[in-house]
């Protein structure tokens, strides 16, 4: 019974651990460190037509979320085949008990878009962007280049 008994505990180990591998595609959508990730997860296909709302929160390589002691700074941003760059409606950044529910997320355009963050972290700041592309069904959407 004993020797069961830990055979299962490690087995269960080893299913939990390797779910936490598999988890970390899905949290780390961008790379602010390589103690930190950014999370984050659009609601639904990312249209141009309605509020892309997303979650988005700072995670650790253990899965954890952080909570921040400052908002963090996002903003969309889009560089234009002319070289020219343009921003979209002011991002609606609401705190939640663990991650942020950012609304108000409006892909004027189709393309190529960054989303643009700022994290302060332990006094450190992090800016990272990340690739967002933004095609006219939404389903073929991603986080990305396009
Ligand atoms: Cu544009």
């Amino acid at each position: 019974m004993k020797i069961f008994l830990s055979y299962a505990l490690a087995l269960s180990f080893l299913v939990l651990s390797h779910e936490a591998l598999a988890d970390k595609k899905d949290f780390c959508q961008v790379k602010l460190s390589s103690e930190y990730c950014a999370m984050v997860k659009f609601d639904a296909p990312i249209g141009r037509k309605e509020d892309a709302r997303f979650k988005f929160a700072v995670i650790d390589m253990k899965g954890h979320q952080i909570k921040l002691s400052k908002k963090p700074k996002l903003k969309l941003w889009m560089i234009m085949d002319n070289g020219h760059g343009h921003g979209s409606d002011k991002l609606k950044i609401q705190a939640k008990k663990n991650h942020y529910l950012v609304s108000n997320v409006w892909f004027l355009m189709l393309g190529q878009w960054q989303l643009k963050i700022e994290v302060k972290l332990k006094g450190k700041t992090f800016k990272k962007d990340l690739d967002i592309c933004v095609m006219k069904p939404a389903k073929l959407s991603k986080i990305g280049k396009c």
